[in-house]
């Protein structure tokens, strides 16, 4: 049964295709643009939640990255990019891998929202989402300085779930990375992977991976850039 991959363009939804292309597994891969900033209509009625990714196995469809990355890991990923009970970097693994859904994705999301509010620097909730924004991002940035991968030695799943928040997000959510001179070091070795690169190509070939610079903007594509402008965002 081959693997059917909804990519949304410029989203989460690129966690996906890049897991598939880290596999090496057969898959096919329906792109749909943004209309113009949501997911269009036909992305809408793939899931009841309407967000990508969506993913279809046969009669299985799955939404919600997580368990996207999770499902092909277990049904597809022949023990690959994971660790396991026993293996020493277990515990690192599992806790990187929900930090980006559970932790990261959160903290930037609040960054934006509150960014379209008109609130100023002064108001208390922007400060504080600041302030937590940025202690999620140097406890990151802690972490890689120890280790080349969030897991630990080794790159695994972890990574595929966070990168996504720290390049292809940022194309919405404007935040420096200047201050954190580990993950911009890890975002290079990211860069420099040949099925990251492929997967980007695949997916999302206007985003410029090889910008993925300390300072918004960051690579922005065109066609967002140009919808965001056009809406006074
Ligand atoms: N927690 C969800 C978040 C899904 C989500 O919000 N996806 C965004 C893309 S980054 C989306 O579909 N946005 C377009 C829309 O909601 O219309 C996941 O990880 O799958």
């Amino acid at each position: 049964m081959t693997l059917i991959v909804h990519h949304l363009g410029v989203s989460q939804s690129d966690r996906v295709v890049w897991l598939c292309e880290e596999l090496g597994i057969d898959y096919e891969l329906k792109k749909y643009d943004r209309s113009p900033i949501w997911a269009p209509p036909e992305y809408k009625a793939l899931h009841p939640i309407g967000s990508a990714p969506v993913i279809e196995d046969g009669s299985i469809k799955l939404a919600e990255s997580g368990a996207c990355i999770e499902y092909i890991l277990q049904t597809r990923g022949n023990g690959k990019l994971v660790a396991t009970p026993g293996q020493k970097d277990f515990a690192e693994y599992l806790y990187w891998f929900h930090f980006a859904n559970g932790t990261l994705q959160p903290a930037l999301l609040l960054t934006l929202s509150l960014s379209r509010t008109g609130l100023g620097e002064d108001n208390e909730i922007v400060k504080r989402s600041e302030a937590r924004r940025k202690q999620v991002l140097g406890f990151m940035d802690q972490r890689l300085s120890e280790v080349p991968w969030l897991a630990g030695e080794e790159f695994t799943a972890a990574d595929i779930m966070n990168v996504t928040s720290l390049t292809t997000m940022r194309c919405f959510i404007k935040y420096d990375l200047t201050d954190y001179p580990n993950i911009l070091a890890y975002l290079k070795r990211v860069a420099a992977r040949d099925r990251y690169r492929y997967a980007m190509q695949k997916g999302d070939p206007d985003l410029n991976i090889d910008e993925l610079t300390a300072a918004p903007p960051p690579p922005l594509q065109k066609a967002v850039a140009a919808v965001f402008q056009a809406h006074g965002r």
